[in-house]
C-alpha cells in the first residue's frame, strides 16, 4: 500500500485532479476485460505529458512502488489488473494525435489515442489504419502496443508491430528512450522499439508511438460460408488464398452464431444452418476479382466443403456480415466466458484442431464451448461458457484443471499458450509450454536491465518471484 507521504509527493508531480483514490476510480482503472482478479489499486494517477510519467517511474523507484500502466482496459490477460495495491498509471489524458506527415503516411499519437480515433483519422487522410478488432472503440494505442494486439487483419497487414515506425517508450529508471524515430530503413544494432511492443508495460511505459499508415482497401468485400465440419474450414482458406489476396479469414461456430443472431438486430446470413462459418473479405478492385471469388465458392461447393453461402453486395450487407463474427465477444461476455487464445502454424490447424476439439468434449461434456478466431492465421479463441448456477471461482478452477491438456498440445504442436492477448496473470503459470527455460532466462534478464527495481507491472508475464 502506497503511504500517505509518498501520495502526497505524487500529487504534487501532476495536477492536483490527476491523482484518484476514491473507491469508484480505484475500482474503474484497476482492472480490464478479464474477472479473474479483484481490482485493489492504491491510487490512480492520470498525467499528461512524457516529463510527468517520467517523474513517476523515479517516484515510484524512490518509493518501490509498484506501477501498472492503463489504457483502454480492454485486455483479456489481466496485463493491466492492479490487484495488490500498486498505482494505476493511466494515459486518458494523453490521447492527442501529435502530427500526420502525408508524404511518410505517418501519424505521431500519444498512447492515449483510442483505436478507432487513429482509424478514422487515417480516413480523413484517405489512408487506412489495418490493425482492428472488436475493442478498437475503446482500447488504446498503447495498449494496444504493449500486448502487440493482432485482430481481424493479420492474415494481410499483420500484428500492431508491422505499423510502428518509432516509438518513445519511458523505462523502469525512468529514462526516455526515442526509438527507430520513424525511419523504414535503420541497421544499426538492436531494435530496441520490438522489445517493448509485446512487454505488457514490463520493460517500460509507451509515451508517443510514430504509427505508420497504408493505403485504403478498394470496394471491400466479404462472403460467409457454411461449411459442414472443422475438417472443411482449411482446404477453403487454401482455395480461396490460390486466387484471392484475402483481406480477412475468420471462423465460428454455429452456437457462436445462435448467440449472434439470439441478439436479434443481425440478420441471418442464410437460410440453411451449418455446423461452422468461414467469413472471408477480400478487395473486389475489378469485376473479374468477383467473378473468381464466386468461381472458387463454386468449386468448393463440388468439393464438399462448403453446404451455403453469401457474398456481401452492399457496405451495409459487409457490415452486417461482420457484425456475426465481431460481435462475439461482446454477446458472450455476460456468460463469463473462460477463454483460450492459442495458435498454431495454418499447416498445423487441421489435426490441431481434431486433438483440441477431443480434449474439449471429453473433459467439458456439460459446458457449452464456443468456437472462433482467426483461423488464417492459425489463431483459434476457444470459449467455455459458464452455466449461470455455476459459482464463477468453482467454474474457473475447472477450466483451469483442463488447460494443462489443451497446453500440452499446443506444446505438442510447438504452439502458442496465447496468440495475441498476452501473458498478463492469467497465462503467466504456463508459459513453459510455449517458452523454454532458457527464453524465459533471457526475457527476465532483459527486464533486469530496463526496470532494475522490479516496478513496472510486477506479476505479469512472470509470476511474482
Ligand atoms: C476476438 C476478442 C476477445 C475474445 O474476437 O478475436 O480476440 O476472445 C477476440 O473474445
Ligand atoms: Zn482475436
Amino acid at each position: 500500500m502506497t503511504d500517505a507521504a509518498a501520495l502526497t509527493e505524487l500529487t504534487a508531480l501532476v495536477a492536483p485532479a490527476h491523482v484518484l483514490t476514491d473507491p469508484a476510480s480505484l475500482q474503474a482503472y484497476g482492472k480490464d476485460w478479464t474477472h479473474h482478479y479483484a481490482p485493489a489499486p492504491s491510487a490512480v494517477v492520470l498525467p499528461r505529458t512524457v516529463e510527468q510519467v517520467q517523474a513517476i517511474v523515479r517516484w515510484a523507484n524512490r518509493h518501490r512502488v509498484a506501477l501498472v500502466p492503463s489504457g483502454g482496459r480492454t485486455g483479456l490477460s489481466a496485463a493491466a489488473v492492479a490487484a495488490r495495491g500498486e498505482v494505476v498509471v493511466a494515459f486518458d489524458q494523453m490521447n492527442r494525435i501529435l502530427a500526420f506527415d502525408g508524404v511518410d503516411r505517418s501519424v505521431v499519437c500519444q498512447p492515449g489515442v483510442v483505436t478507432q480515433q487513429l482509424q478514422r483519422f487515417a480516413e480523413e487522410q484517405g489512408l487506412y489504419y489495418p490493425v482492428d478488432f472488436a475493442s478498437s472503440g475503446s482500447s488504446q494505442l498503447g495498449g494496444n502496443i504493449g500486448t502487440n494486439a493482432g485482430g481481424i487483419k493479420v492474415i494481410r497487414y499483420g500484428m500492431t508491430r508491422n505499423w510502428v515506425a518509432g516509438l518513445k517508450v519511458v523505462t523502469g529508471t525512468g529514462e526516455l528512450l526515442d526509438l527507430n524515430k520513424g525511419l523504414v530503413k535503420n541497421a544499426t544494432g538492436y531494435d530496441l522499439r520490438h522489445l517493448f511492443i509485446g512487454a505488457e508495460g514490463t520493460l517500460g511505459f509507451v509515451v508517443e508511438a510514430t504509427m505508420r499508415l497504408e493505403r485504403a482497401p478498394r470496394n471491400l468485400t466479404a462472403m460467409v460460408l457454411g461449411t459442414p465440419d472443422f475438417d472443411s474450414i482449411m482446404p477453403v482458406l487454401h482455395a480461396f488464398q490460390g486466387q484471392l489476396d484475402l483481406t480477412a479469414f475468420e471462423f465460428f461456430s454455429d452456437k457462436g452464431l445462435a448467440h449472434i443472431l439470439a441478439r436479434g438486430d443481425v440478420p441471418a446470413p442464410f437460410a440453411s444452418s451449418c455446423p461452422f462459418y468461414a467469413l472471408l473479405e477480400f478487395e473486389a478492385s475489378t469485376e473479374a476479382v468477383s467473378e473468381q471469388a464466386l468461381a472458387t465458392f463454386e468449386h468448393c461447393v463440388e468439393q464438399g466443403w462448403v453446404l451455403d453461402g453469401v457474398m456481401s453486395q452492399s457496405e451495409t450487407q459487409l457490415r452486417n456480415l461482420w457484425k456475426l463474427r465481431e460481435y462475439l465477444s461482446e454477446t458472450i461476455s455476460h456468460f463469463t466466458p473462460y477463454k483460450n487464445d492459442v495458435s498454431v502454424t495454418v499447416a498445423k490447424v487441421p489435426a490441431f484442431l481434431r486433438e483440441i476439439d477431443a480434449v474439449v468434449a471429453q473433459h467439458y461434456p456439460d459446458l457449452e464451448v464456443v468456437w472462433y478466431g482467426h483461423i488464417g492465421d492459425g489463431n483459434l479463441h476457444l470459449n467455455i461458457l459458464k452455466p449461470a448456477a455455476m459459482d464463477k471461482d468453482a467454474f474457473f478452477a475447472r477450466c483451469a484443471k483442463v488447460n494443462q491438456w489443451v497446453f500440452e498440445i499446443v506444446e505438442r504442436f510447438q504452439g502458442s499458450i496465447s496468440a495475441e492477448h498476452g501473458v498478463g496473470m492469467t497465462k503467466r503459470d504456463y508459459l513453459h509450454y510455449s517458452r523454454s527455460p532458457e527464453e524465459i532466462a533471457c526475457m527476465k534478464a532483459i527486464k533486469a536491465v530496463f526496470d532494475p527495481n522490479g516496478i513496472l507491472n510486477p506479476g505479469k508475464i512472470f509470476a511474482p518471484e
